[in-house]
């Protein structure tokens, strides 16, 4: 058992901490609306009311925040938790954010003797939820080798990519995979759609093709039935198409792909959609294309 401290408890955050309390972990959580920290406390976790109190005496701190700037405000904002931190604990960055924030992140802890690994994970609400996520870890090999135990119960599988800031750039490298999928299953039901074919007729052909891919059955499916339901909001895809872009700019990368691609996502945003499923702007593409999958 490892006293963990479990910061952050949003669609990600409260599958993975409630899979650390069901495998037994003595799990303290911290959130920063207070009311999303019932659920797992009627699980057995202890609620703390502020990061510091969450993190004092916990062997390992975990977070997943929405974004760069909720996890600047976590460390360095008001009461800090760079300043609540004690040497030798280990902190996990669950979040996807841009490598520099996971570099900024190792070296302040590291200035208070505290471990760090950037460690964001694939998968949304479901993956979460049932311990089948797929993480990706930057920081030291043997610090990675310590924490796998922990990170068993959340995930299918675990990588190590190198050391700091190698968990964070693959995990933009491979959200970028995930941003041509989404636009080529939308762009493909849309010319299916106005071409008159059945729509799952079209499903049907993608499953089984040599080019098939869970998110085409997923997005592919909820798309015909119009559920937008969120797994993994809109507004956060935007933020990843930015810090995609902004880490080829950092690299001289040209990804001319993913500027149409993130500007198709801007104007979903734009149109109201940000709270609803990665998958909702394609909607703008309908509108574009005067169809209406699924309909
Ligand atoms: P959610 O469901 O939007 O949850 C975001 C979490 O981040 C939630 O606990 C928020 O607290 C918290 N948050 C946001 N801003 C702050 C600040 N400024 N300070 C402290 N806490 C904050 O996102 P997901 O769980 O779907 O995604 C999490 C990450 O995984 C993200 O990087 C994705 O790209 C992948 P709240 O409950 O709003 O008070």
């Amino acid at each position: 058992m490892t006293n963990i401290a479990y910061l952050g408890l949003g669609i990600m955050g409260r599958g993975m901490s409630a899979n650390l309390i069901k495998a037994g972990h003595a799990v303290t959580v911290w959130n920063r609306t207070s009311e999303r920290c019932q659920p797992l406390v009627e699980l057995g976790a202890r609620q703390a009311a502020t990061p510091a109190e969450a993190v004092a005496g916990a062997d390992v701190i975990m977070y997943c925040l929405s974004d760069d700037r909720a996890v600047a405000d976590l460390v360095w904002g008001e009461g800090r938790l760079i300043d609540a931190v004690s040497p030798g604990q280990i902190v996990l960055d669950l979040t996807t954010v841009h490598p520099d924030t996971s570099r900024a992140e190792f070296a302040a802890f590291a200035e208070r003797r505290v471990e760090f690994l950037d460690a964001p994970v694939f998968g949304s609400k479901n993956e979460a939820a049932n311990g089948g996520l797929w993480i990706v870890v930057g920081g030291k090999r043997e610090l990675y080798d310590q924490v796998l135990p922990l990170l068993e119960p959340l995930c299918e599988t675990t990588h190590y990519m190198g050391g700091n800031a190698m968990g964070a750039s693959m995990k933009l490298v491979g959200n970028l995979v995930v941003a041509f999928q989404l636009e080529a299953i939308g762009e493909a039901m849309i010319l299916a759609t106005k071409a008159g074919l059945d729509p799952q007729d079209v499903l049907g052909v993608l499953h089984v093709t040599d080019f098939k891919s869970p998110i085409f059955d997923g997005v592919g499916g909820a798309l015909v039935r119009r559920d937008f339901d969120v797994n993994f909001a809109l507004k956060l895809m935007l933020k990843d198409a930015n810090l995609i872009s902004r880490f080829a700019q950092d690299l001289n990368v040209p990804l001319p792909g993913v500027a149409a691609i993130r500007e198709n996502i801007k104007a979903g945003v734009n149109k109201g959609w940000g709270e609803e499923n990665a998958s909702a702007f394609i909607k703008h593409l309908e509108e574009s294309a005067g169809v209406q999958v699924g309909s």
